[in-house]
């Protein structure tokens, strides 16, 4: 079954100039991340209640069960250290100028405190989804810590060398750097809008908007 629902093609007298294009992708399929960096470990994909860590070096938490659907993403960071982001999408054949938006829901229940996340961005190339061509920022918020909280943020794409985006969920533990200290993260429901003309990859079996770019995927993570 595919996930990758076609949610929406705006119109073309809209700004930007190119007609947008929005999907999502839920973690449905068993997929789990198109790579990380960082002390970002235990990835998986799970459903139902899930029993965590925050901060302690045993379970003191726990997350009812997904936002969306029956099935959403664990990671952890362990030990702490630095910030480890999850890369739960990528847009690639993108334009100096192009317009790209994404956001996800991070389960958080620390409200202006961590362990939250944060939605952020770097650049690649379109052929390697591990190549880094420099941070292109991101939202400097964190999830609220009321539960399910959404993150968003817009990029006006600046590639310099690379032509691609990859979305970054960013996972911040307290203390910030300590060992053994383990902490557990849940998010769910990214959703991703970009030009017609630029192709969107989600974890997991689901096709991307341009079946090409997604042989070039298998190959590099089977
Ligand atoms: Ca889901």
């Amino acid at each position: 079954m595919r996930y990758l629902i076609l949610i929406a093609a705006l119109t073309l007298l809209a700004v930007p100039a190119h007609a947008q294009v929005g999907s999502y992708y839920s973690w449905e399929d068993g997929g789990t991340i198109l790579g990380s960096y960082g002390n970002l470990v235990g990835e998986a994909n799970v459903s139902g209640p899930q029993m965590g860590s925050q901060g302690s070096t045993l379970p003191d938490y726990t997350c009812a069960g997904a936002y969306d659907g029956e099935y959403y993403l664990h990671v952890a960071e362990d030990p702490h250290s630095g910030t480890p982001q999850a890369f739960i999408a990528w847009v690639t054949n993108l334009n100096d100028g192009d317009e790209v938006t994404a956001s996800f829901y991070g389960y958080d229940i620390t409200p202006g405190a961590s362990p939250s996340w944060r939605i952020w961005g770097h650049y690649s190339d379109s052929i390697d989804v591990t190549t880094y061509l420099g941070s292109a920022g991101g939202n400097s918020d964190y999830t609220a810590g009321t539960g399910w909280d959404l993150v968003s943020y817009t990029w006006v794409f600046a590639g310099g060398n690379g032509n691609a985006l990859v979305i970054e969920a960013r996972l911040y533990s307290t203390p910030s750097t300590n060992d053994p200290d383990h902490t557990d993260y849940w998010c769910d429901y990214v959703c991703v809008t970009s030009p017609a003309h630029s192709t969107q990859t989600f974890p997991g079996d689901s096709t991307p908007v341009e079946g090409s770019t997604w042989a070039i995927i298998k190959a590099l993570f089977r």
